[in-house]
């Protein structure tokens, strides 16, 4: 696999959910795959699970891992072509990229969107631009629209716990103060648009994602009915796709709290954290017995390792 940046890179996604899983009944299986390989992980943005389950799961696999916060420690990088550097970017992506790849055999990149030009965000062009020049594989650790490491542990999580074939799962919009990237939102509906699980998208309007990622997912305006009858809820905020970067709505009645979860199927709740208690989600939720984002969480390791493992069989 020479890169993982989003669902369309895996030709088959439950497959590999099981690889995954199949790694964390034994991590330790493949503990010489990685002997002498260096993998780099680098930050853009802030990062606590993509860091350490990367590391983690890196580790696992006996490789050397060095990690760079670019954002803070490192040259501001430039991203457009036939430029005069006059800016306050000292570097361009291209040699960046480049000798990066130098020094390692495999680069995760952690990059997010800057949320005002929509064009240029959805164009991928940091990501892109490292598949294009390091000549090594790349694994995105969060993009300017996709976070896949999360979507394949969330996909984990749900076939571990599903009690029935084709589950109902809502992904549902909740409230947030700082205008959020959609890409967990939009790659969680692109895999799970790749199973036959009951797929619902609620959200007030305004703020559909586009098109072709929503897919053949229901939308659906009103949030206690989308509620209804679900075994999976997971919530996210995220800025209008519409009226780029926007916040069109803080409507606190968007909360997950215990009433709507009783709407549900004793639904699970699902969350890639961070999460803001009390403005996405109750206290009461969040430590209740029907929470699973700490499993969720947890299999991000796998789903890294998973990713990993095929990366470092196709070298
Ligand atoms: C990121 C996002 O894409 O929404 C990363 C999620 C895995 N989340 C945030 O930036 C949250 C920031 C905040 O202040 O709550």
């Amino acid at each position: 696999m020479k890169q993982f940046t989003s669902v369309d890179d895996i030709s088959d996604p439950l497959g590999l959910v099981e690889e995954a899983l199949s790694l964390k009944k034994s991590p330790l299986a493949f503990n010489h795959l990685g002997k002498d390989l260096t993998l780099g992980l680098i930050f853009m943005n802030p990062s606590l699970r993509t860091r350490l389950s990367t590391q983690k799961a890196a580790q696992n696999l006996g490789m050397n891992v060095m990690v760079m916060n670019v954002g803070s420690d490192g040259w501001h990088l430039e991203t457009e072509d036939g430029v005069i550097m006059n800016s306050d970017k000292a570097e361009h992506v291209k040699e960046a990229a480049a000798v990066i790849g130098q020094y390692c055999n495999i680069i995760g990149l952690r990059s997010f969107p800057g949320l005002t030009d929509r064009e240029k965000d959805y164009k991928d062009v940091i990501i892109n631009s490292f598949v294009k020049y390091s000549g090594v594989p790349v694994i995105s650790l969060e993009s300017a629209i996709y976070h896949p490491l999360q979507s394949l542990a969330d996909l984990m999580t749900i076939e571990e716990l599903k009690a029935k074939a084709g589950p109902k799962v809502v992904l549902s919009w909740a409230p947030h103060i700082k205008a959020l990237p959609q890409s967990v939102p939009n790659s969680f509906a692109k895999w799970i648009n790749t199973t036959s699980y009951e797929f619902v998208i609620t959200h007030p309007e305004g703020y559909e994602l586009a098109e072709d990622i929503a897919g053949d997912a229901q939308i659906e305006y009103d949030q206690n009915k989308a509620f209804e009858g679900a075994d999976f809820i997971y919530t996210k905020n995220w800025s209008s796709y519409r009226e780029y970067g926007k916040i069109l709505s803080s409507d606190k009645s968007w909360m997950v709290d215990e009433l709507k979860m009783s709407l549900t199927n004793n639904g699970k709740f699902m969350n890639c954290l961070p999460v803001r208690r009390n403005l996405i989600v109750s206290d009461g939720v969040l430590d209740g017995q029907h929470s699973v984002v700490i499993q969720q969480a947890g299999n991000r390791e796998f789903s890294a390792q998973a990713v990993l493992k095929r990366m470092i069989e196709g070298l």
